[in-house]
């Protein structure tokens, strides 16, 4: 990243009154949780038996092998002892000096309400919020899910208990996405951060900004970069982190 970028997005967000961070797992690679399309990530593993990781995320295998799901889950998406890094917390003190109106984000690891933002839209859900299968839709913390048995029944009604993660093969939650669609339509800037891009109809949502002060943050390239107003190749945390010291000395 250069000296004329950093300057360029901190008086982007010094002047923004209603700007909205769009963002994946990148943002929280710095946390120690690994992406999935990365080299690190976890979609260079193999999955479980053959299986692909692809399948271990997906309803059919929740429907099909709870077991196997749940094990895969526990292992690779649940980061208890995760902690924010500076480009949670920078956006949540964005959030407080009232420049930035709401986050968007494909993760689902909780940690940008860990840091403090208050509007945050989850796109795909969050491992830290469990319902069961019954008809009740009894609702639960990850805390309050035991390890054992290894698929969680309810203590109510006995129906299986599930994340409330969307899985390959599911929906989006309509309100979720009219929530995202709406601060994005509204937003002054735009700044999206640590994500490939790749996954529909998350990505889609760039389309909505009407401004022209769309930042794209990412290590490696996206096919999104030829609509950005400002592209920077390097870790969002860094970018997000050098940005608030400048802006909150
Ligand atoms: P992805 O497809 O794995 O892409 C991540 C992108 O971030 C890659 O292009 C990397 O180059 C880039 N990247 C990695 N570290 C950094 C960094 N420090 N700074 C800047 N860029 C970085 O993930 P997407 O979010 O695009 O795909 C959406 C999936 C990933 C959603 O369904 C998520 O639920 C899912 N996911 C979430 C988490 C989480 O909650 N933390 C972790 C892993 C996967």
């Amino acid at each position: 990243m250069t000296h004329t970028q950093i300057d360029t997005l901190t008086s982007w967000l010094d002047e923004a009154r209603s700007a909205v961070f769009f963002g994946g797992a990148g943002v929280s690679t710095a946390s120690g949780i690994p992406d999935f399309r990365s080299a690190a990530g976890l979609y260079a593993s193999q999955g479980r038996g053959g299986r692909s990781p692809e399948y271990m995320l997906s309803h059919e295998c929740l429907m099909n092998e709870p077991a196997e799901f749940f094990t895969f889950h526990r292992q690779n998406l649940v980061h208890p002892d995760a902690q924010p890094n500076r480009a949670h917390t920078g956006l949540a003190e964005l959030e407080r000096q009232a420049r930035m109106t709401a986050v968007v984000t494909q993760n689902i690891d909780g940690l940008h309400q860990k840091a403090g933002s208050q509007v945050v839209h989850e796109l795909h859900g969050s491992v830290q919020r469990y319902y069961c299968l019954g008809r009740g839709h009894h609702q639960f913390t990850l805390e309050q899910i035991p390890d054992s048995p290894v698929v969680p029944i309810c203590p109510d009604c006995g129906a299986m208990i599930r994340p409330d993660v969307v899985l390959y093969g599911e929906m989006l939650d309509d309100d979720v996405v009219d929530a995202a669609v709406t601060a994005v339509r509204q937003a002054d800037v735009l700044l999206v951060g640590g994500t490939s891009l790749n996954v529909y109809p998350a990505a889609g949502l760039l389309h909505y900004y009407r401004g022209d002060r769309l930042a794209l943050v990412n290590l490696t390239e996206t096919p999104m970069d030829y609509q950005a107003d400002l592209v920077i190749h390097s870790p969002i945390d860094e970018v997000i982190g050098q940005v608030c010291d400048r802006l909150f000395v």
